[in-house]
């Protein structure tokens, strides 16, 4: 838009100047791409109206660490079912790997389809951020939920707990186990994943209280979120290290790849095993005694708050900011807390008494 000020400048009004900037303000727009975007953590300063409606008709888009993890298939398949309660249109996409780039690709299509929210399982903290950025600046909102980005590359970020908890908790379950005492590993998923990552810093601080000076962390190996490749990692760690006591995997792929191994093999029963799995793929393992305990939350009701929690942001319900509140369907209402993060709630241990009653 060209404006020409055609009078002398000594000449103007007041009443001309405030002219020109209702004509200025006039032209500003509203679309997708003007400047009234990036708000709340992409630096800007929008304001949240909590008693705006949800917008019909919201795209909005899933991209997952890898589309072929069953607890992140069914994760994403709750925020599309979500969606749908809120009159929105949601997909899943994504690569089939867990590599640290992979998801770059996917973020340009979706920028390009124009969505008006992505929400991310991040293998990588940093290699995704000039995508989401640039979806930023372009007022598309952006979720992470289960693993993070940078804080500076998305609006929100949808944990499933507290980190601190889920790390420490690990560290308790495989001392109860090993009791007290021994060689223990941890087998995870890709060495850039940010979820594992900072669960397993927590672990090792866990590790520094005298109460676990028994136990010593002598590897961490990672399977890459790869069924076969955390197969084989658990079998090499298991031949490499002959005094090992327990195995901690805090990955659903590889828990459930080292149950199948550690079950069909001498280390049954001798070797422990637990970390975070999902009940359906750990039940088998739990009744044949391979595993005693392990946790997860419900991937259903991730799934579920990180969509609700997209579409308030699209629909300015939230901008992201400490303190603001939205409703999650049937969850009901949620606060964002610090450094726009919002907890789903405590995990859930599973046993051979309670693992019945789960069906995820
Ligand atoms: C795997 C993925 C996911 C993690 C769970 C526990 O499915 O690595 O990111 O949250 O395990």
């Amino acid at each position: 838009m060209t404006v020409r000020l055609r009078a002398p400048r000594r000449l103007m009004t007041m009443a001309s100047i405030s002219a020109l900037a209702l004509t200025l303000a006039a032209c500003g727009g509203t679309t997708k791409d003007s400047a009234e975007s990036g708000d709340a953590a992409a630096g800007g300063n929008a304001t949240a109206n909590p008693n705006a409606p949800i917008k019909k008709g919201l795209k909005i888009a899933f991209l997952p660490k890898q589309v072929n993890n069953p607890y992140l298939t069914i994760l994403d398949n709750a925020g599309i079912a979500a969606a749908k309660e809120y009159g929105g249109e949601a997909k899943e996409v994504g690569p089939s790997d867990a590599s640290a780039s992979s998801q770059v690709s996917y973020i340009n299509t979706l920028v390009q389809q124009r969505h008006d929210a992505i929400l991310i399982s991040a293998n990588d903290e940093n290699a995704v951020c000039g995508p989401l950025k640039q979806a930023m600046g372009k007022n598309i909102k952006v979720v992470s939920y289960d693993s993070d980005t940078a804080k500076d590359c998305r609006n929100l970020f949808i944990n499933q707990a507290s980190s601190e908890e889920i790390g420490r908790s690990q560290i308790k379950l495989i001392s109860d186990q090993v009791g007290g005492k021994g060689e223990i590993a941890i087998l995870s998923a890709t060495a850039n994943a940010t979820n594992q990552n900072t669960w397993i810093e927590f672990m090792k601080d866990e590790l520094k209280k005298p109460e676990y000076s028994g136990l010593k962390l002598v590897d961490t190996v990672y399977g890459d979120d790869d069924d076969q490749k955390s197969f084989q990692q658990t079998q090499g760690l298991l031949q490499a290290r002959p005094n090992l006591k327990g195995i901690i995997s805090p990955t659903t792929v590889g828990i459930a790849a080292a149950a199948r191994y550690i079950s069909g093999s001498k280390y049954k029963g001798k070797v422990a095993l637990t970390g975070l799995g999902t009940p359906n793929q750990m039940r088998q393992f739990v009744k044949d005694g391979t595993v005693k305990q392990f946790a997860l939350w419900d991937p259903k009701n991730l799934g579920y708050l990180a969509s609700y929690a997209a579409a308030s942001l699209a629909s300015g319900q939230i901008t992201g900011a400490q303190g603001e509140k939205f409703k999650a369907g049937k969850l009901g209402e949620r606060t964002i807390g610090a450094n726009g993060e919002v907890i789903l709630g405590p995990p859930t241990v599973f046993d051979a008494k309670n693992i019945d009653q789960y069906n995820f």
